[in-house]
């Protein structure tokens, strides 16, 4: 996929070495696991809904993997994210690859992202609202809000003061293609053009907002193509391609810290199943059969793997083991995924389930300002 640029900086960089190709075999094996990880939270999930182990609504990232893996990959621990409905993997996944057990990273842990999950005293909301409203100043997590593209203002003022305060952190903005129609969207980006803010806004173009398509939400052919209005740097990404989205979120990256301000990233996948799972159903019927097989053709672990064993870093048996491409939660087991992604999954539910919930007499904690919260 052909990548738009909006200056002539982002031309020259494209012309340059990418950035995955200076990926070591480690770190592309890293991605690899990264895209099982995320992959197996939403199919553990939704298993354990369906077993009755557990309650409220699961937005699946799905077929949507690479998006998240790709864009966290190169990102300092410091600089901010902002993730919403469709990005629960985000909230564990930051600064992931320093090391899970490295005490300095700023991720959340499994165990407190599924407490929050599972409405546990654990969660860093400590259980006051579901899903993925959480979010930590310390960890540099940007708290979810659900108003479509609320987050973006937000993360502005975050880089603002960071900048004002002499740093020189970034922030990626996680968004559905639906929510650029919003009014917020343009207000927000127009902002961090005018005063050149290292704002990078990932627009997950999965093709449908619920239940409206693209073509309704977006009058032009790519969504990328709103940066020009505002003078700012638009990229294209194949979002089943974690190797392309890390190349043009690098790429953005490094036009925000050199001060040259905002980007918009839009990566292409398509949505696996319905908006949330209270509408897996509905969406089998307003979305045709045909489209849902051609959307899901390219699975991100299968584009993934393809590309490692034409590196060399797969060879034998690895070649063909874990086959979790294609498969949907209901057809894939545990034989499906590496055991190390299992055995961290599995902690942070047990830890989730045998945790209590909240006391009633905090319900009033946090109401009126009472203290700084982390
Ligand atoms: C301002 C606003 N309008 C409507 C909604 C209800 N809503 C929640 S998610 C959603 C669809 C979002 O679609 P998109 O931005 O493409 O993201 P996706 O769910 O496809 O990842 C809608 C309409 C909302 N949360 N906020
Ligand atoms: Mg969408």
């Amino acid at each position: 996929m052909s990548a738009k640029s909006g200056s002539a900086t982002a031309e020259r960089a494209e012309q340059a070495i990418k950035p995955s190709q200076n990926l070591s075999k480690e770190d592309c094996l890293e991605l690899f696991k990264q895209l099982y990880l995320a992959r197996y939270f939403d199919v553990r999930l939704i298993k354990e809904k369906k077993r009755g182990r557990l309650r409220g609504t699961l937005y699946s990232s799905h077929n949507q993997e690479a998006i998240l893996v790709g864009s966290l990959f190169g990102l300092a621990a410091t600089d901010w994210i902002s993730p919403i409905h469709r990005d629960m993997p985000a909230f564990f996944m930051k600064d992931f690859r320093f090391g899970v057990d490295n005490p300095n990273r700023l991720g959340m842990s499994i165990e407190e992202v599924c407490c929050q999950v599972w409405g546990k005293e654990g969660s860093p909301g400590r259980a006051r609202d579901n899903w993925s409203h959480i979010g930590s100043k310390s960890k540099k997590i940007i708290h979810s809000t659900s108003m479509l593209a609320g987050t973006i203002p937000v993360a502005a003022g975050v880089v603002y003061a960071d900048r004002m305060q002499g740093g020189n952190a970034v922030c990626l903005t996680y968004n559905g293609e639906g929510s650029t129609a919003q009014g917020i969207f343009h207000e927000a980006i127009n902002y961090a053009a005018v005063h050149k803010l290292p704002v990078i806004t990932i627009v997950e173009n999965n093709q449908w907002a619920y239940g409206t398509p693209v073509e309704m939400e977006c009058p032009t052919p790519d969504v990328a193509d709103r940066a020009k209005g505002y003078g700012i740097l638009g990229l294209i990404a194949d979002g089943q391609d974690v190797f392309d989205v890390y190349d043009k979120v690098m790429q953005a990256v490094e036009h925000s810290r050199a001060g040259n301000g905002p980007s918009i990233v839009e990566c292409k996948t398509f949505r696996a199943y319905g908006h949330g799972d209270h509408d897996d159903d509905r969406a089998m019927k307003y979305r045709p059969a045909k489209e849902i097989e051609e959307g899901r053709k390219r699975d991100p672990i299968a584009v993934c793997r393809k590309r490692l064993i034409e590196l060399g870093y797969l060879t034998g048996a690895d070649k063909t083991s874990y086959m979790a491409e294609g498969k949907n939660a209901g057809e894939s087991s545990n034989d499906d995924f590496p055991p190390e992604i299992i055995e961290f999954m599995n902690k942070g539910i047990e830890f989730a389930m045998n945790s209590p919930m909240p006391a009633a007499e905090e319900a009033e904690q946090w109401v009126f300002w009472d203290g700084d919260k982390p």
